[in-house]
């Protein structure tokens, strides 16, 4: 099955933090990471605290939604993730965004999740991944959230010079 994550960090060193978890998604039994986006920084929506860095990663996987659900948290907590409250800084955040065509309602995992539409730092790193995903009228409704490109994937991945 296809999965799209969204990745995001505001606290320590971030850009490291999100090469860290695509290396470490790589390395989830029966998974790879097929694609990822570039990288972006965008201010805080419905938070505070410093600007983030986010993208999203394509992957191919062997694994159910909640498996991968746990996986991730597990390794948001290995990163050092503290939760003192709703939306606070973070220094690794591991969102399931998509799950194959998936449409999933239970009490632990909801996919699509539920707060994508609301958020540019998600929609413009998922449409270099999945173009049509988001309506045009879609991405124009968050036109207004400040979000920059900062580094292609093989940049930011350290794929290149
Ligand atoms: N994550 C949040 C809340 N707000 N804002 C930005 N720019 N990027 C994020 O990843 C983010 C956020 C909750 O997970
Ligand atoms: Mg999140
Ligand atoms: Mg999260």
């Amino acid at each position: 099955m296809k999965a799209w994550i969204g990745l995001g960090a505001n606290l320590g060193d971030a850009r490291a933090a999100l090469r860290a978890a695509v290396q470490a998604m790589a390395g989830l039994p029966g998974t790879q990471v097929q694609r990822a986006s570039s990288l972006y920084r965008s201010a805080p929506v419905d938070a505070g605290g410093p600007d983030y860095l986010n993208a999203v990663a394509e992957l191919e996987t062997g694994l159910g939604p909640l498996e991968l659900l746990h996986a991730l948290q597990a390794m948001e907590q290995a990163a050092g993730r503290e939760r003192p409250y709703r939306n606070a800084p973070r220094t690794l955040d591991l969102d399931l965004l998509l799950y194959d065509e998936q449409h999933i309602d239970g009490p632990e995992l909801t996919v699509p999740h539920p707060r994508m539409l609301e958020r540019a730092f998600v929609l413009l790193p998922l449409a270099e991944l999945r173009p049509g995903w988001a309506a045009l009228g879609q991405l124009q409704a968050v036109a207004a959230q400040r979000i920059e490109r900062l580094a292609d994937a093989a940049q930011w991945l350290g794929l290149t010079e």
